[in-house]
């Protein structure tokens, strides 16, 4: 071929290539727009019926909400469409999706969102970050079907988690699941609350406790009162389930189990392949698993985190009713109670071994308190490492006028106050302003407070305030004790 003729087929290609891409790009543009159905735990959008790819629009609205965890115990959870978990999306694979992320104007927070089902950076995380009162967007295809989780990825992420902000989106493959009769939605998710479960009143988070994996709640779909009593599943002796199951975490693992049933399919880790005749199925945090059985019998089968104490004592408890007739050929009910005197032998061996207790350890002597630590591990996560804050979302602890005009002043009980009690409400920090939330600061003691304020009085640009000492936190601990999450102005 002479170099003219090569030149010429390059340049034909070139323009058939170019041909080709005007060609997909405008079969995206040609697609059939449709907005998605979004539902609320524990229900699930209907099967997609159609064949062929579509532009679905998805709409979520982040909501940040007071509501019941357990009985008589209220939460503030931030949510995407206000519910623990977030609505339900479902599309189909090869689906362009048109994600729009709203964050409500009453809100206090940034948000965004990170879906597990999306291929590029941050699974949208940098695209959707979004102030209150702002709406993004972005669009991706869906390449891989599954069950997928989603998120808040705003720093701090671990407290965006744990606040609620996770939900499920499901990839339905191009050969759908078979038809079940019902279809529920149940993501368990851990909570971090100074207090231990089920004292009552509004309980704030506490971030010591969800960096210690020390969580006071773990619940299905947000609530220990969320699948029980009248809000229990619903369903009839013969009917086949699907239970799209996630786990939100931020931290524990589910050991995901249905008292009473045995799964008949698990598509494990949400993917496309399945394992048969399943007791207990692992639900990572941040991951899902779709469960599948029959209902043979009639009852209440009881949806556990297999970890039990977490069900009985810390509210994993969801049930699922199954009403209709006995069968007695699978399941016989009770069919002997009689008295039994048993072997004393085994018993009395045992008792004979039974260990005397040990002396309590004596408490190893404190260790001299290092205010820069404290700070690292209670404060950095939000006030940044070198208390530079986060530019319109946490206020700089370097050079802050805020913080020295208080700590210079006779009344420095405002500082103590607001690392025990929070802050909300609108400040100013060397002229620019900020309305966010500082949610309490759990455990530390008054020589911890002392040290890490005395640090940051004088470190960073903060100079000339008196040191403060465990006498002085200790007495302005008792005059901010039991007041509210202060109020900054
Ligand atoms: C969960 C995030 C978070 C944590 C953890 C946190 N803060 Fe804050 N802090 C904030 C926010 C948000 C504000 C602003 C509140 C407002 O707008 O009303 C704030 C305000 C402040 C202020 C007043 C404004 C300023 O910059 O001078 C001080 C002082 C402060 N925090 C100190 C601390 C100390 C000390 C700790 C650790 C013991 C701590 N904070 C832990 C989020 C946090
Ligand atoms: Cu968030």
């Amino acid at each position: 071929m002479s170099y003219r003729s090569a030149m010429k087929t390059c340049v034909c290609s070139l323009v058939l290539a170019l041909l080709a891409l005007a060609t997909v790009a405008g079969a995206e543009n040609t697609l059939p727009v449709e907005k998605a159905v979004l539902t609320s735990p524990p229900n699930v959008p209907p099967p997609i019926k159609r064949t062929t790819p579509a532009k679905v629009v998805v709409e979520l609205e982040v909501v940040e909400h007071v509501g019941p965890i357990a009985d008589g115990v209220e939460y503030t959870f931030w949510t995407f469409g206000g519910t623990v978990p977030g609505s339900f999306i479902r599309v189909r694979v090869g689906d362009t999706v048109e994600l729009h992320l709203a964050n409500h104007p009453d809100n206090k927070l940034p948000h965004n969102i990170d879906l597990h089902a999306v291929t590029g950076p941050g699974g949208g995380a940098a695209s959707t970050f979004t102030a209150p009162g702002h709406k993004s967007r972005f669009t991706f295809k869906a390449l891989n079907p599954g069950l997928y989780v989603y998120h808040c990825a705003t720093a701090p992420v671990g407290m965006h988690v744990a606040n609620g902000m996770y939900g499920l989106i499901y990839v339905q493959p191009e050969k759908p699941l078979p038809p079940v009769d019902h279809e529920f939605y149940v993501v368990q998710g851990d909570f971090y609350t100074d207090e231990p479960f089920g004292v009552k009143g509004h309980q704030p988070f506490s971030m010591q406790r969800a960096i210690d994996e020390h969580a006071s709640y773990v619940v299905f779909n947000g609530s220990a009162l969320s699948l029980v009593g009248d809000r229990a599943l619903q369903a009839k002796v013969g009917d086949r389930i699907r239970l799209f199951v996630g786990n939100g975490g931020p931290n524990l693992v589910s050991s995901f189990h249905v008292i009473g049933e045995i799964f008949d399919t698990v598509y494990f880790e949400g993917g496309q392949k399945s394992q048969t005749d399943v007791q207990t199925t692992l639900v990572p945090a941040g991951g899902s698993a779709i469960v599948e059985f029959k209902l043979e019998t009639n009852g209440t089968y009881l949806l556990v985190d297999h970890s039990l104490l977490r069900t009985f004592n810390k509210g994993a408890l969801g049930m699922l009713k199954a009403e209709g007739e006995q069968v007695a050929s699978i399941y016989s009910g009770k069919e002997l109670d009689e008295i039994y005197l048993g072997d004393e032998s085994v018993a009395s061996a045992l008792r004979q071994q039974h260990p005397t207790p040990t002396a309590a350890k004596t408490q190893a002597p404190g260790a001299a308190v290092d205010g820069k630590e404290i700070f690292a591990k209670s404060c950095a996560m939000c006030h940044q490492a070198e208390g530079q804050g986060l530019e319109g979302v946490f206020p700089p602890i370097a050079k802050s006028d805020y913080l020295m005009k208080r700590a210079k002043a006779a009344d420095r009980g405002e500082l103590v106050g607001l690392i025990l009690n929070g802050l909300t409400g609108k400040i100013t920090v060397n002229g620019n302003d900020y309305n966010g939330v500082m949610t309490p600061v759990s455990g530390l003691s008054d020589a911890d407070i002392a040290a890490v304020l005395t640090f940051i009085t004088n470190n960073w640009g903060n100079s000339g305030a008196q040191a403060f000492t465990v006498e002085e936190v200790a007495k302005l601990r008792a005059q901010v004790a039991g007041k509210p999450m202060g109020a900054a102005e």
